[in-house]
């Protein structure tokens, strides 16, 4: 992480990572994630959530292995492990596509975490790192932010607004399809309505400490597990969740 990056992402709480992916690797993950969406549609017993506002195909990492290596990406991996430390762990993933013209938000505005007992504006507890599949406009459905907002205390009130856009202060996350970007889950955010006439397509993959547990459902599976311990990379290993519950961390140059 330079010291640009590292001033960025500790002031404002993201960090834009343009072109993150690009030309055949774009396309090679696009093929993937369509393969598992078309997977997920056709079979209603695969986990995630299908509503008017939101497909959710949980975990895609256990559908096609070039979503799964998204997680150690080298353009955003080492920006994730940079902020969080050598004790990095993977959350939950998903992949989630916004259908054109929604009705409304599928996700108003929150933090990602809030654990009792830990003074937020000084902890990195969560990172969570956007792919962008689809190119984002500002009627797209995209992620909006209110920059420096992880820094606010506990008991900041924000203002209730009935439309995400009329956040005070609120960026909105427009990209590129290939573009990446990561904020601390401590960060106030929310989804924008989708008012294009394109599914917007978004990659998330969610990182936190190795002690943390993973998100409910998105355990990996044996069979993820047992190819990260063949493949005898620790990185791949760590986050797998395989590893001791407390002092786990990536030895130097993994
Ligand atoms: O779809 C989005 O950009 C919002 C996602 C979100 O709120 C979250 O991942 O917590």
């Amino acid at each position: 992480m330079t010291d640009a990056q590292r001033i960025l992402f500790e002031t404002n709480g993201f960090l834009r990572v343009p072109g993150a992916l690009s030309g055949a690797e774009l396309d090679g993950v696009r093929a993937a994630a369509d393969a598992a969406e078309a997977r997920w549609r056709a079979d209603a017993s695969l986990p995630g959530s299908r509503s008017d506002v939101l497909l959710q195909v949980q975990a895609p990492i256990e559908y096609d292995d070039r979503l799964l290596a998204l997680l150690w990406h080298p353009r955003t991996f080492p920006l994730v492990r940079s902020v969080l430390g050598d004790d990095v762990s993977m959350i939950d993933n998903d992949y989630f596509i916004t259908p054109p013209r929604t009705p409304r938000t599928h996700a108003g505005w929150h933090h990602d975490v809030g654990m009792h007992g830990v003074y937020h504006p000084r902890s990195v507890l969560m990172v969570k790192v956007f792919f962008l599949l689809s190119d984002v406009g500002a009627d797209s459905g995209g992620t909006a932010l209110v920059p420096g907002s992880h820094r606010l205390p506990p008991d900041f009130a924000f203002p209730t607004v009935d439309d995400v856009r009329d956040m005070p202060g609120m960026v909105p996350m427009c990209g590129d399809a290939g573009d990446a970007y990561l904020f601390n889950g401590r960060i106030y955010h929310a989804a924008q309505n989708n008012e294009s006439d394109t599914p917007r397509r978004v990659l998330i993959y969610n990182y936190g400490h190795f002690w943390m547990k993973t998100w409910q459902g998105y355990e990996p599976s044996e069979r993820l597990r047992a190819q990260a311990l063949a493949s005898g990379d620790p990185v791949r290993a760590q986050l797998m969740g395989i590893g001791d519950a407390y002092g786990q961390r990536l030895p130097a140059g993994a």
